[in-house]
């Protein structure tokens, strides 16, 4: 199984209190081939993954899938009830009463949690529920177009918290709480009401383990070459919400409108395949692939292409050399959850002399990281521009953004985040006595 699907499946079970003296217990969950291809690639990644990066005429839906989707979520809730038992028995030789953490993890799972109450109720296993959905929440008008809108929203109720990158994604889902299941909601302090409990919904942006990336940009090797020649970096997985043929598009229009980067400027697109067996991913490299050979055909001379495409897994060193030495990182997407890569860049940008982030407003980073260059993706023309700028900015200028993003990026990084979890975790009831729901 690719480590794609084994990282979004992992369901992390940990004791909240003793995180030292634990390590996660990772389960393996058994699933019928042909049932997981109906699962994985027809609902969450034909289903899912196109309705909640707000694309809806990418989504096929089809009861079968859901059906799947149900029955894979069970299997899920089975296991997870089975390793709560084992954590709940060490717990208890450890004289820890501590009750343990079960922490859902994305758009995979978002059923597992009430099956997982009502089990653990039954068996009167003490345990706290979260959810943490990595791709952004769509707003009401676009969520209510799938067929089982309610039974989604239920499932993630059943948890204790449910964490989002960003507040906008956590407006999103407590407005269609309201919308479609008439629940009680404080939106002010991001409250739901549910099946007799209050449900906390808080935004917990992820951050990157950023001293590790520091020390892989300080510890690599040299890959790019030239010290003449600027590299305007990408790094995606090949996926439709990456805004991969926009962005080619603008480079494309920025060596028209700007022919002084000919020669002295290249775009370095770093893609990593990724669903495959899906037809639009096939379709889109189909794409991709043309439009470089377009782009490339029109503009290369006898030393220099516009384009070096790389379509493959980049080792994390090599990335980390690519990080550090690009003078422009690109990272444009129609929409993103958050986007770890300009996080990962901001971190490997240990030179002197700092390059420059050029980040979509439509992708959660976007929202944060507000010394970064911003792009609107969709506007071709002004991306170009955009572009141009970054590669003309004045060193002083780019020093400054860059010691800002770096700063914010040190102190938000996922260790950050999982203290900002856990705290989430570990005031719940004690806050909201008193809250009023309306
Ligand atoms: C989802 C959400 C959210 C990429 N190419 C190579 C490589 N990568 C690594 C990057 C980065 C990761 O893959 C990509 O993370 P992103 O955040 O950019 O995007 P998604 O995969 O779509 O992730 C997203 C994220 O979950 C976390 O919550 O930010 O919005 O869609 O870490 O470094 N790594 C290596 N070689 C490559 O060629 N070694």
């Amino acid at each position: 199984m690719p480590l794609e699907h084994i990282l979004k499946f992992l369901l992390s079970l940990s004791l909240s209190l003793s995180l030292t003296l634990h390590l996660p217990q990772v389960v393996s969950v058994n699933i019928d081939a042909s049932i997981f291809d109906s699962y994985y690639n027809g609902c969450c990644n034909k289903i899912f993954w196109p309705l909640f990066h707000s694309m809806p005429g990418r989504a096929t839906f089809g009861a079968d899938h859901w059906h799947n989707y149900v029955t894979v979520n069970k299997h899920f809730a089975a296991r997870t009830i089975e390793a709560l038992e084992k954590c709940l028995e060490q717990n208890k030789a450890l004289d820890n009463n501590t009750p343990p953490i079960v922490w859902i993890h994305d758009y995979h799972l978002m059923l597992a949690a009430n099956w997982i109450r009502e089990k653990a109720e039954e068996k009167q296993l003490p345990c706290r529920l979260a959810f943490f959905l990595h791709i952004p929440f769509p707003p009401w008008d676009i969520f209510r177009l799938f067929p089982w809108a309610d039974e989604i929203l239920q499932g993630m109720l059943g948890c204790d918290m449910v964490g989002f990158h960003i507040q906008d994604y956590c407006l999103n889902f407590v407005d269609c709480c309201q919308r479609n299941l008439g629940c009680r909601v404080d939106r002010n302090n991001l409250l739901v009401e549910h099946g007799g409990r209050t449900v906390r919904i808080r935004p917990l942006p992820i951050g990157i383990p950023y001293e590790r990336f520091v020390t892989l940009a300080k510890n690599a090797g040299k890959l790019l070459r030239s010290d003449k020649q600027k590299v305007i970096l990408g790094v995606d997985r090949l996926d439709y919400t990456k805004g991969l043929v926009h962005r080619l598009m603008a480079f494309e229009k920025l060596l028209e409108k700007y022919p002084q980067h000919k020669e002295k400027v290249s775009l370095l697109q770093i893609s990593v395949p990724s669903r495959t067996d899906v037809k639009e991913y096939r379709e889109l490299k189909e794409e991709v692939d043309q439009l470089i050979g377009r782009i490339n055909g029109r503009f290369t001379t006898a030393n220099w292409a516009p384009i070096r495409y790389i379509y493959d897994y980049v080792a994390q060193d090599d990335l980390a050399a690519l990080y550090r030495d690009a003078a422009v990182c690109l990272v444009t997407p129609l929409r993103d959850g958050m986007n770890l890569v300009a996080k990962e860049f901001v971190a490997c940008q240990i030179n002197e002399s700092p390059g420059v982030l050029v980040i979509s407003p439509f992708a959660g980073a976007g929202e944060m990281m507000h010394e970064a260059l911003l792009c609107n993706p969709y506007e071709v023309h002004a991306a170009a521009e955009v572009i141009h700028r970054a590669l003309t900015m004045p060193e002083d200028e780019r020093v400054l953004r860059m010691s800002r993003l770096r700063r914010r990026e040190s102190e938000c990084d996922v260790s950050n985040w999982m203290r900002s979890f856990l705290k989430a975790m570990g005031t719940l009831d004690v806050d909201d006595v008193g809250t009023t729901i309306m």
